[in-house]
């Protein structure tokens, strides 16, 4: 009997998905918001994903239950177990992604057991190809390739060249972030971790531009980012001029001592509907005072009994096929029913098994192409 996985799909693995071209008439890379009708994926891979070596952007980050795991065996790769429940789970996202009629990509299978090392450092392992939210952001026709400040994921791009070629052939145009140099300098190895905001303290410096792509959302011209352990000034103000004027790039005033990555904070769903984290989150912008904002329930979930990457607040990292449609942990009953009530569609799928690694339906994706274009959606 053909064995089912807790989303009801097959359990066995799936090592390849075909690649079927869309029907197109938008450019082969075209993505403006996050909602948008989807027309192609990126969705990551989990399948060696590497033990990032303790450091101070971890400290600053992780949960203290992961600490244990990243101290004592940094550099190895993630237990056989953990890896595969939560490739099942990705693995199925991805049938239930084409199922939906989008196009799945899939960066390239790299060994993440590799050591490597610039001049200045050493890394005993690449993190994972998992992610492809933290390390891209599209705007447009354009793919940015972003500065990220762990070094364990210096060469985290890698998996996904073959598909930035291929974009790039297609007329895409593609850009990398001056690449950081990630020297001691960059971190604050005096960081304390702070109780409260009146005492908040990052673990990156503003030695060079770094971020991750996870520390932006994106409306259209208008582009929200985030200060946190991982995105530092420098960083945000290069992708303002990168951008130039056509946009308009929003610092958000956000209440996280330990901020790492937005899309868990703060959602624009839809035109005039934002999706707020009212732990982290006490004040929007003007610019919001005609939108409805949605705050969701507290997590009923927990994965923070065992090792975990993120809070139980992942549930908040959603994905929308459109402006209706939206994924949502399955296992987090009253999530969908808030989503139902402002008018959506949830789409349940569970991915627990996955969010221990730090990601959920928004990290693990990187909408390539939604139908759309580049429009204005505050007065
Ligand atoms: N990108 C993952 C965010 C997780 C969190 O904020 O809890």
């Amino acid at each position: 009997m053909e064995r089912l996985d807790d989303n009801g799909l097959p359990a066995d693995n799936v090592d390849e998905l075909d690649y079927v071209p869309a029907t197109r008439q938008t450019p082969v890379v075209n993505s403006h918001n996050e909602w948008d009708p989807l027309e192609e994926v990126i969705v990551g891979r989990i399948d060696d994903a590497g033990i990032p070596e303790w450091h101070v952007t971890l400290e600053s980050t992780m949960p203290e239950s992961a600490w244990e795991l990243f101290r004592s065996r940094g550099g190895e790769r993630f237990p056989e177990d953990m890896l595969h429940k939560a490739k099942e789970e990705l693995e199925g996202f991805a049938r239930v992604l084409e199922q939906a009629g989008v196009c799945v990509r899939r960066p390239e299978k790299v060994d993440m057991a590799l050591p490597f090392s610039t001049p200045h450092w050493k890394a005993k392992c690449s993190l994972y190809s998992a992610m492809p939210r933290d390390a891209f952001l599209v705007f447009g026709d354009e793919i940015i390739e972003v500065p990220m400040a762990w070094r364990n994921r210096y060469y985290e791009t890698s998996a996904f060249r073959p598909l930035l070629k291929e974009y790039f052939r297609a007329g895409a145009r593609w850009t990398a972030a001056p690449k950081p140099e990630l020297r001691d300098e960059l971190y604050n190895h005096a960081f304390r971790s702070p109780e409260s905001m009146a005492d908040m303290d990052y673990a990156i410096t503003e030695f060079e531009p770094v971020f991750d792509a996870a520390d932006f959302s994106r409306a259209g011209r208008d582009v929200f980012a985030q200060r946190s352990n991982v995105t530092n000034l420098m960083g945000i103000e290069w992708l303002r001029r990168h951008l130039g004027p056509q946009y308009r790039v929003h610092e958000l005033e956000i209440d996280d001592t330990h901020p790492m990555h937005i899309d868990a904070t703060f959602t624009p769903m839809s035109p005039g509907k934002v999706l707020i984290n009212p732990d982290r989150i006490k004040k929007l912008p003007k610019m919001f005072d005609n939108w409805q904002v949605l705050v969701p329930p507290k997590p009923t979930i927990d994965i923070t009994g065992g090792f975990s990457m993120c809070s139980n607040w992942i549930v908040a990292n959603t994905f929308m096929l459109d402006e209706k449609r939206v994924f949502v942990e399955a296992k987090e009953e009253p999530l969908m029913r808030a989503f139902e009530s402002w008018g959506f569609e949830p789409i349940p799928y569970s991915l627990l098994n996955f969010n221990v690694f730090g990601g959920g339906f928004h990290c693990c994706t990187l909408d390539v192409r939604r139908r759309g274009g580049l429009e204005s959606y505050f007065e």
